[in-house]
């Protein structure tokens, strides 16, 4: 399990390197809704770890939480793999705090980041290097721990998934009121 993850995650990165190229991207997704299709210019592409993930590209400041902190622990044991609770309704304002338990590595990648301004906050109230757009950096060890902000993200239903073991069924949902 622990290495087809892993490959998974190296084929990702390959396609992540790619995209990050110049090529044109002709946008031919088959939906009607072209709406905000061409939106999705924002590459978080930084190459400077270091960098803090507020602002080199994007303008948008991360937005510290003010609310309650949540917990949801990332666990991948003989029941399966899971988030835990894999749903939770916070407030705005309000962080999630992901703590990996056992059967890493696991991440945290939203999936239905249709709005452009909700997208660019969320990414840059991730702090860290991400693996790819959406998407937090990969947790290994036990007790690790990576907390995101939901200052300013608008009310709705966030989805996300672990990235790993997303064909294992490892998901989760974030309802913001
Ligand atoms: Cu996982």
């Amino acid at each position: 399990m622990r290495f087809y993850g892993i490959a998974l995650l190296a084929g990702a990165a390959v396609l992540g390197a790619c995209g990050g190229e110049k090529q044109p991207v002709a946008d031919t997704t088959a939906t009607a809704t072209t709406t905000g299709a061409a939106t999705t210019t924002t590459t978080t592409t930084t190459p400077d770890a270091s960098a803090p993930a507020a602002g080199a590209a994007g303008a948008v400041a991360a937005a510290p939480a003010t609310g309650t902190t949540h917990e949801v622990k990332m666990i991948g044991d003989a029941k399966g793999y899971r988030f835990e609770p894999a749903e939770l309704t916070i407030k705005q304002g309000d962080a999630v705090k992901f703590i990996m338990v056992s059967g890493g590595p696991h991440n945290v990648a939203f999936l239905n980041l249709t709005d452009a301004t909700t997208k660019a906050q969320l990414n840059a109230n991730m702090p860290g290097q991400h693996m790819a757009e959406d998407s937090s950096p990969l947790l290994m060890q036990p007790n690790e721990a990576y907390t995101i902000s939901f200052a300013k993200i608008p009310a709705g239903e966030y989805n996300y998934n672990c990235t790993p073991h997303a064909a294992m069924g490892m998901k989760g949902e974030i309802k913001v009121q």
